[in-house]
């Protein structure tokens, strides 16, 4: 599995200052930035089915997919904080579209570049104007759809682990939802007009972000364990036959 998710994406040569950028916190607003904090939103039940789902998958992959998996569908169930926050943001239709279980330790240490995520995932392939390209990752038809629909999309990131300065925490441009599909060639100048925000969390805490964010990770400097469930969230109907995998 997705060892491919580490490798995939270019690193695009800068790195933000050691200890720099914003602060994260209460400082980052969703509407404005496209990132904002919950803190301790997890109950302990979520923590402990987070924990389980990642003794059951496995701990030396990098990321791991879940569309299907019974503790991923319970997390967004009905009643979960991720489904309750990521409705408040898109409406009573958002659910569940993509979850992927990251667990940075000192084996699977990677680094990602920066870049937007541009990736859905569809039960059945289709050729439908204006989605692709496609590709098969992990058995699951992922395609890039227009931008609209990802821009439409909000990403949560529910933390098991604490996760400071040190240990890899997800690094976003402030305001980047806002600039459409950024090419790569400008990515780098983007980031310096919009400068760096530092996403640190604490264990039960969530991050809400736009999934059209300018983001990027670091490898940690002091490797520990940094799980985190990722999970995407849509209130759009995709075009037929096309459909959402649902989580
Ligand atoms: O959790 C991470 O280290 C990075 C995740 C990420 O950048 C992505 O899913 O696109």
């Amino acid at each position: 599995m997705p060892n491919d998710l580490a490798k995939a994406k270019p690193w695009h040569g800068f790195l933000p200052h050691q200890g720099g950028g914003i602060e994260s916190g209460c400082q980052l607003i969703f509407e404005r930035d496209g990132a904002e904090r919950y803190r301790s939103a997890l109950s302990i039940e979520e923590l402990q089915q987070i924990d389980m789902l990642s003794d059951t998958v496995g701990r030396d992959m990098a990321g791991v997919r879940l569309n299907g998996h019974p503790l991923a569908s319970s997390l967004t169930g009905p009643t979960s904080t991720l489904l309750r926050l990521a409705r408040g943001h898109l409406g009573l239709q958002a659910r569940a579209v993509r979850a992927v279980l990251f667990d940075k330790t000192a084996e699977t240490n990677w680094a990602l570049g920066w870049h937007q995520d541009r990736t859905i995932v569809v039960r059945d392939r289709f050729d439908v104007a204006g989605f692709g390209p496609w590709s098969r990752k992990s058995g699951l038809q992922h395609v890039e759809p227009p931008f609209s629909f990802l821009d439409r999309m909000v990403t949560l990131r529910a933390h098991l682990d604490p996760c400071d300065c040190d240990n890899a925490p997800l690094l976003i441009a402030p305001g980047s939802h806002q600039e459409g599909r950024v090419p790569v060639e400008i990515i780098e100048g983007t980031i310096s007009r919009l400068g760096i925000a530092t996403c640190l969390a604490a264990t039960g805490d969530v991050w809400l972000y736009a999934t059209a964010i300018l983001h990027a990770s670091n490898a940690a400097i002091q490797p520990k364990r940094r799980r985190v469930l990722q999970v995407d969230f849509s209130a759009d109907e995709l075009p037929p036959p096309l459909e959402w995998c649902l989580v």
